[in-house]
């Protein structure tokens, strides 16, 4: 019987990547869509993230972006909205195989996202399965201990002081800077960022950390050219933007460029292509 379908893996790619000191880039999924998910898939991103933390995704929506993704070629991750026992057990048994978790600001809350992340006797994830298992070369009990993804989120002025032992935490993958809480938690606008600034200071710090550890840096970016600038300093696990981003800017740029009064019409402006 002829089948197409998804191959088992044996190792997490991602993981893989940010081991070998190559970096890996992905992007956020805010728009709760598992249609939005399965396009963005397809462009080629290495992993894909469907945010619990800031959009208002259910569960069930949660897993079929998790298949979508899949589907697409990509990995499919989740940041849950806090380092939460039931949020991180439920996620990972929904098929996430890896994890981002906000707000991790002491080497004691890294080994508490290790212990929620991993089976007894090396934590307390409870076992129900997972439908991710069925994707997975061997047994996906211990295939966890080494491929899954945790990754911590550096956010906080406190998290920037204590990120070498945060890094450092046996089980952690690597982190991933939020720069809008960093902002906050720095009391600078989310604008004054940059060469020069406390907030670039503090992103550097981190990078400095993750160096000493060996661990992989992160961080949320803007724009491509901002990933290729944090590619160059060494940073491994980027995030672009979002798909709810791609989609207001892309949107917002046609409706901005219709000319409401017709005096600008082109006789040959009729676009020739897919209009999906
Ligand atoms: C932040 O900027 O605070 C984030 O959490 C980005 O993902
Ligand atoms: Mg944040």
């Amino acid at each position: 019987m002829a089948s197409i379908g998804i191959n088992k893996i044996k190792s997490n790619p991602v993981v893989d990547k940010l081991r070998s000191g190559q970096p890996s880039v992905g992007s956020w999924l805010s728009l709760c869509s598992p249609v939005a998910a399965e396009t963005m898939a397809q462009m080629g991103w290495d992993w894909l993230v469907v945010d619990a933390e800031h959009s208002p995704v259910g569960f069930e929506t949660m897993v079929n972006c998790f298949r979508a993704v899949q589907l697409g070629g990509a990995v499919p991750m989740a940041r849950v909205p806090w380092n939460d026992t039931v949020w991180i057990q439920r996620t990972l048994d929904a098929g996430a195989l890896g994890l981002v978790v906000p707000m991790v600001n002491t080497a004691e809350d890294a080994r508490s996202v290790v212990n929620n992340m991993r089976y007894a006797t090396k934590g307390q994830r409870s076992f129900g399965g997972s439908r991710i298992a069925a994707y997975i070369e061997g047994d996906y009990r211990t295939w966890t201990e080494e491929n899954l993804a945790v990754i911590v989120m550096i956010e906080t002025a406190q998290a920037v002081e204590n990120a070498e032992a945060i890094l450092g935490t046996e089980g952690v993958t690597g982190c991933f800077i939020g720069p809008s809480d960093l902002a906050l938690s720095l009391g600078v606008h989310p604008s004054e960022t940059g060469p020069g600034t406390v907030h670039e200071e503090a992103i550097q710090a981190v990078l400095a950390a993750a160096r000493k550890t060996g661990k992989a840096a992160g961080k949320h970016c803007y724009t491509a050219p901002e990933v290729t600038l944090r590619i160059g300093q060494g940073f491994q696990f980027l995030a672009l933007a979002s798909d709810l981003r791609f989609m207001s800017q892309a949107a917002r740029e046609e409706f901005n460029a219709i000319d409401f009064t017709g005096a600008t019409a082109d006789g040959a402006a009729e676009a020739k292509g897919s209009l999906y």
